[in-house]
């Protein structure tokens, strides 16, 4: 995996793994466990557990994410 990785990118990826259930603009925690595991899972390996990653993650807290929200993701895979 790159160290960085363009918008463009990050939206694929979203659009990819958001689409698989319920509200294909949204991503489940479902969803998101499946997109961590697969494309990132070194974010997994620290003191983070996807639990805290998709609260952090779902800002409006309304129990998905949004491809706005999932950007907060870019600051972390950046680091
Ligand atoms: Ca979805
Ligand atoms: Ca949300």
């Amino acid at each position: 995996m790159s160290a960085k990785m363009s918008p463009k990118e990050l939206k694929s990826i979203f659009e990819k793994y958001a689409a698989k259930e319920g509200d294909p603009n949204q991503l489940s925690k479902e969803e998101l466990r499946l997109l961590i595991q697969t494309e990132f899972p070194n974010l997994l390996k620290g003191p983070n557990t996807l639990e805290d990653l998709f609260k952090e993650l779902d800002q409006n807290g309304d129990g998905e994410v949004s491809f706005e929200e999932f950007q907060g993701l870019l600051n972390k895979i950046s680091q």
